[in-house]
């Protein structure tokens, strides 16, 4: 098939999943085409049968905020009258879903009718698109999708409850690539965090308010007084990083805590990791977990969203009330005691990872196409 992907580019999971996929599609043989503002992170070589567009925003004294949406519907239009595409594959609703219905519109009057499919991530329907700033818009969007996907069952029903939607929605789970992300040995590295031997805690998150990371900290904290030696590495960057530094003064535990930054090789620290903490406020499937999973951590969660159906609660790690730092650094200090129980963990963790490997997810994802499209031409 020729596909069309619109994704984000950034370190995000919708723009990992979306690139991830792309990457699964090209090497069955589809031609894939990626769309998006700037080349994702995660399409970091050269690969046959992908091709990457990138949207320009033109600039004009006029525009404060070039009308992405208009640009993007311009490439989409483009691209299914020139390369002409079999289906176009939307990532995170706000505006991919606006501007694939805005190219359709335009493309109706060429007679070209391709489908269009929209993945549900997470705070395009939990937060950002329930705003009442863009909810009308997603909701109608939504609803001219032609076929539409949500990567957990708890974001399926949040979004039926949200929204006013039509369309049945088809639950099709995040994946992991398991050749890649698995636990490689590190020793070099563990030694360079750790030099005395001591655990290693990773956190990995874009630092946005509703990761908690100031909370990580908190829970790292309350690990320490358990007279566990341990570091923690937090992975990633944004908005809270300051936060999250401040507490890690406040606590006065600055030297036990390293901030690394965005990482490209974020299987490399997950290698050396004894456990991983998400204690999340938002999390419609929490891909890094399940990142974290798939190199044989356990993982320490929230129980909120769709946390519980990746992270199985006594059996890949613990899941705790929102905000229960207590309880966190409670489960955390228990696995890190005991060995036994770790390892147990650590098996179960890679075999849950397991059950979502890529190539079985995009197999799914290709039978979705195709049902969808058969679907229209027998509605035409
Ligand atoms: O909100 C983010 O962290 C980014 C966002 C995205 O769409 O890029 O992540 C959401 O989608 C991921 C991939 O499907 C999920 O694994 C995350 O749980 C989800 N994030 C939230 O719901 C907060």
């Amino acid at each position: 098939m020729n596909i069309g992907i619109v994704c984000y580019p950034t370190f995000g999971g919708s723009g990992v999943i979306a690139t991830e996929l792309a990457k699964g599609l090209a090497l069955r043989d589809h031609k894939v085409h990626i769309l998006s503002y700037a080349r994702p992170a995660r399409l970091d070589t050269f690969q046959t049968n992908i091709a990457y567009h990138e949207v320009d925003l033109s600039s004009y004294p006029l525009f404060e905020f070039p009308p992405y949406d208009l640009a993007l519907a311009n490439v989409i239009v483009n691209l299914i009258q020139f390369e002409k595409l079999d289906v176009l594959h939307v990532h995170y609703a706000i505006p991919h879903a606006t501007s694939a219905y805005l190219a359709k519109q335009i493309l109706a009057e060429k007679a070209a009718h391709v489908p269009i499919i929209t993945t549900l991530h997470g705070t395009d329907i939990t937060i950002v698109g329930s705003d009442p700033s863009y909810k009308q818009v997603v909701d109608f969007s939504i609803n001219q999708s032609d076929g539409v996907t949500a990567v957990s069952e708890y974001l399926k029903e949040e979004t039926y409850n949200r929204f006013d939607i039509r369309k049945d929605i088809r639950v099709i789970p995040n994946f992991i690539d398991i050749e890649r992300f698995k636990q490689t040995k590190k020793g070099h590295f563990k030694k360079a965090i750790s030099p005395e031997g001591g655990k290693v805690l990773v956190h990995v998150s874009n630092f946005r308010e509703v990761k908690r990371v100031p909370e990580v900290v908190s829970v790292f904290h309350k690990v320490l007084q358990n007279g566990i030696e341990a570091k923690l590495l937090m992975v990633g960057d944004g908005p809270d990083r300051q936060k999250a530094e401040s507490r890690c003064r406040e606590l006065g535990i600055c030297d036990q805590v390293r901030f690394l930054g965005k990482q490209e090789q974020v299987e490399e620290v997950l290698s050396v990791a004894d456990l991983f903490l998400i204690p999340s406020g938002s999390e419609t499937f929490g891909l890094a977990a399940l990142e974290a999973m798939s190199c044989s951590v356990q993982v320490i969660s929230s129980n909120i969203g769709g946390l519980p159906e990746v992270n199985i609660h006594g059996e890949t790690g613990y899941l705790c009330d929102l905000d229960d730092i207590d309880c966190m650094a409670d489960y955390a200090v228990k696995i890190l005691k005991d060995d036994k129980l770790h390892a147990r963990m650590a098996k179960n963790a890679r075999k849950r990872a397991e059950i979502f490997e890529l190539g079985k997810l995009v197999s799914v994802y290709e039978s979705y196409y195709k049902e969808i499209a058969a679907g229209m031409k027998k509605g035409q």
